[in-house]
C-alpha cells in the first residue's frame, strides 16, 4: 500500500540537509508547511513554503513553546485516510491533510552535554516535536516520518521509486526509528531530571538507547546482538570513533569499557596523574602499570602478566604515539583505545590491519554519576555506577606499623585496580605495576593464592631472582572475613595491606597484621564487582 506523499510539515532544529531536502520535494510538487526557524531558512533559500500558523490560524506563542500543538496540525498526521468519519471531520474543521513529517528536535542531549544551566536545559526540553512525531508514527498507515537527516536520501530515493509515494515497508521502519528516538529523548530527559531532582532515590525509569551499531554476534555465535548508546555523549567506548580495524565484537566492546574505565581512574584527581596502561582480558585487567611515558606504561603492564595479555585490550590515559604503537604492535592486540593517535602511531597500526583502534574526545569520567543496568530473570536491577572514591588522607590506619609514602602510592594505586577486578578480588602491586591479579573467585584466599602463584609466573618470564610480590601492596576488595586471606598474602611477601574493614573478625584479622609487622589501612568502603 504506498502512501502518496503531497504535503509536507517540516520543523527541525538541526538544520542539515533542511534546503536539499525540501528543494527534492518542492520539485515533486509537495507542498511544504513549516516553523518559525525552519521556514526562514527556506525561504532563505528561495523555496516556497507556507507558515504552519496559517494552517493553525493561530500565531506562534510562548517564545515557540506552542506552535504546533493545534488540532489542525494534530488532525492532519491522525486522520485515517480511509475513515469515513475522520474524512468528514477534516472537511467539517478545515484540516489539511499532512502525507509527510520532517522533524528533530530540540538539541536537549546536546545541551545537556554543554553544561547548560536548568533554565536552559529545560526549554530545551521539545513538547511539540515528539507530539507530532508520535501522532505521525501511531498512523505510519498513511503518514511517513523522518526524525533524522541520514534518512533524507532514504526517503528521496523512496519517493523516487515509488513514484511519488512510500512503501508500507518504509513507513514501518520510519515509524520504528521514530519511536525509539521519542523514548530515547524522554529517556535522557527522566535521565537527567533523576540526577537532579531525585539523587539518592529509588530511579523509576527504563533503558532506551539509540542504536549505534548491529553486532555480528554476541557473547557467543549463537546469540545475536547489537550496541547501542545512551545519548550521554559521554567520552567513552559508546562514543569512539574507530580508526581501523575490524568490526567490534560484542565481547571486544564490554572488554574496552573495562579498560577505558579502569585506566581513566590514573588522571585528574585519582591516585595520581601520570601515564598508565591497562591490559584486560575477558573483563578482567591482567596488567596495569603507570610508567613515566605510555610506551614504559604498556611495557610495565604487559610485565604483570604477559601469557594473559596475548589477544588483549590495551587501554591508554595519554594519546597513542608511535614508540608505544611499535611496542603494542609487536604482540597479538585485539583493540587499542586512547584519547588520541598522532600520526606516527596510525601508520604504525595501520600495518596491523586486525588491531581496531579506537580514539575518543577525552576519558571518561570516574566520578561522573548514573545509572548501571542488569538484567535478571523477568526483570531488571538498576544502581548508581560505583564512583565511590576513598581519598588517600581519609584512610584509616589499623595497625601499629604505618605505611610509607611510597607504600602509600602502591595501596592507592592497588586499591584503585581491585576495584575494576571482579570479585573476589585480590591485586598485588608494587612501584606502580601490578604484580598479580586474582579476580572472580568464590572464595577471598582462592583469589589470594592465584595472585600469588601469578607473580610467581611473572618472576619466571622475566628472570626474576625472587616474587615480584616481596615488599608488595596488597588490595582486597571487600573485607577479610578470617585472617587466612591476609596470611597468605603476607606468605607471598606483601608487607601493606588496604582492605574496607568491618568484618566481624577484624580484630583477628589486625591482630595477624601486627604480628608479622605489616602495615594495614582501611578504606571504609568496598567495592564489589560481580
Ligand atoms: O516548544 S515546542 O515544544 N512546541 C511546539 O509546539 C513545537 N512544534 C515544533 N517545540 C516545537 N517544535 C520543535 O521546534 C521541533 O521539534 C523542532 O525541533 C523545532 C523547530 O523550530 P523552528 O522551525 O522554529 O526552528
Amino acid at each position: 500500500e504506498a502512501a502518496p506523499v503531497r504535503r509536507a510539515l517540516i520543523s527541525v532544529s538541526d538544520k542539515t540537509g533542511l534546503t536539499d531536502l525540501a528543494a527534492a520535494l518542492a520539485a515533486r510538487g509537495v507542498e511544504i508547511l513549516s516553523t518559525g526557524g525552519s521556514a526562514g531558512a527556506l525561504r532563505q533559500a528561495g523555496i516556497a513554503v507556507r507558515d504552519v500558523a496559517e494552517v493553525t490560524g493561530f500565531p506562534e506563542v510562548m517564545d515557540g513553546r506552542v506552535k504546533t500543538l493545534h488540532p489542525n496540525v494534530h488532525g492532519g498526521l491522525l486522520a485515517a485516510r480511509s475513515n469515513d468519519e475522520h474524512r468528514a471531520a477534516m472537511a467539517a474543521h478545515g484540516i489539511p491533510e499532512i502525507d509527510l513529517l520532517v522533524v528533530n528536535l530540540y538539541p536537549f542531549e546536546d545541551t545537556l552535554a554543554g553544561g547548560a544551566d536548568a533554565a536552559t536545559i529545560v526549554e530545551n526540553i521539545d513538547i511539540g516535536g515528539p507530539a507530532m512525531i508520535r501522532a505521525a508514527a501511531k498512523n505510519h498507515n498513511d503518514v511517513t516520518v523522518i526524525v533524522d537527516p541520514q534518512d533524507y536520501e532514504g526517503l528521496l530515493a523512496e519517493l523516487e521509486a515509488q513514484d511519488g509515494a512510500t512503501s508500507r515497508a518504509f513507513r514501518e521502519r520510519m515509524a520504528l526509528t521514530a519511536f525509539s528516538r521519542t523514548a530515547a529523548y524522554d529517556a535522557a530527559v527522566s535521565g537527567w531530571m533523576a540526577g537532579a531532582f531525585a539523587q539518592g532515590q529509588p530511579r523509576r525509569r527504563a533503558f532506551a538507547g539509540t542504536l549505534r551499531q548491529g553486532l555480528r554476534y554476541g557473547e557467543n555465535p549463537h546469540q545475536s546482538a547489537a550496541f547501542y548508546a545512551d545519548g550521554s555523549a559521554r567520552p567513552g567506548v559508546a562514543t569512539a570513533t574507530q580508526l581501523q580495524g575490524k568490526e567490534l565484537s560484542y565481547n571486544n566492546i564490554n572488554d574496552t569499557d573495562a579498560a577505558y574505565e579502569l585506566v581513566a581512574e590514573f588522571g585528574g584527581e585519582g591516585p595520581g596523574d601520570r601515564p598508565a596502561c591497562v591490559i584486560v582480558k575477558h573483563a578482567n585487567p591482567c596488567g596495569v602499570a603507570l610508567g613515566d611515558t605510555p610506551r614504559e606504561a604498556w611495557s610495565r603492564a604487559f610485565d604483570c602478566d604477559r601469557t594473559s595479555a596475548f589477544g588483549g585490550i590495551v587501554a591508554l590515559n595519554r594519546p597513542l604515539d608511535g614508540e608505544t604503537a611499535e611496542e603494542i604492535a609487536r604482540i597479538f592486540t585485539e583493540v587499542v583505545i586512547a584519547p588520541g593517535a598522532d600520526e606516527e602511531a596510525r601508520r604504525i597500526l595501520s600495518a596491523k590491519k586486525n588491531v581496531r583502534l579506537l580514539v575518543t574526545d577525552g576519558l571518561p569520567d570516574p566520578r561522573a554519576g548514573g545509572p548501571a543496568w542488569r538484567q535478571v530473570s523477568g526483570g531488571m536491577l538498576v544502581q548508581d555506577r560505583d564512583t565511590g572514591f576513598v581519598a588517600r588522607d581519609a584512610l584509616k590506619l589499623a595497625t601499629k606499623a604505618a605505611p610509607t609514602e611510597a607504600q602509600l602510592d602502591d595501596l592507592m594505586f592497588a586499591w584503585t585496580v581491585a576495584k575494576h577486578v571482579k570479585s573476589n578480588a585480590i591485586v598485588y602491586a608494587r612501584d606502580g605495576q601490578t604484580v598479580g591479579i586474582g579476580a572472580g573467585q568464590m572464595s577471598r584466599l582462592d583469589s589470594a593464592m592465584i595472585a600469588a602463584a601469578k607473580a610467581g609466573r611473572m618472576a619466571e618470564a622475566l628472570g626474576l631472582s625472587e616474587s615480584p610480590v616481596k615488599g608488595a601492596a596488597v588490595a582486597s576488595d571487600a573485607f577479610f572475613p578470617f585472617a587466612d586471606g591476609l596470611l597468605e598474602a603476607v606468605e607471598a611477601g606483601a608487607t601493606c595491606v588496604i582492605q574496607p574493614g568491618g568484618s566481624m573478625r577484624d580484630d583477628e584479622v589486625i591482630a595477624a597484621a601486627d604480628a608479622h609487622g605489616i602495615a594495614m589501612v582501611l578504606t571504609g568502603m568496598r567495592h564489589f564487582r560481580h
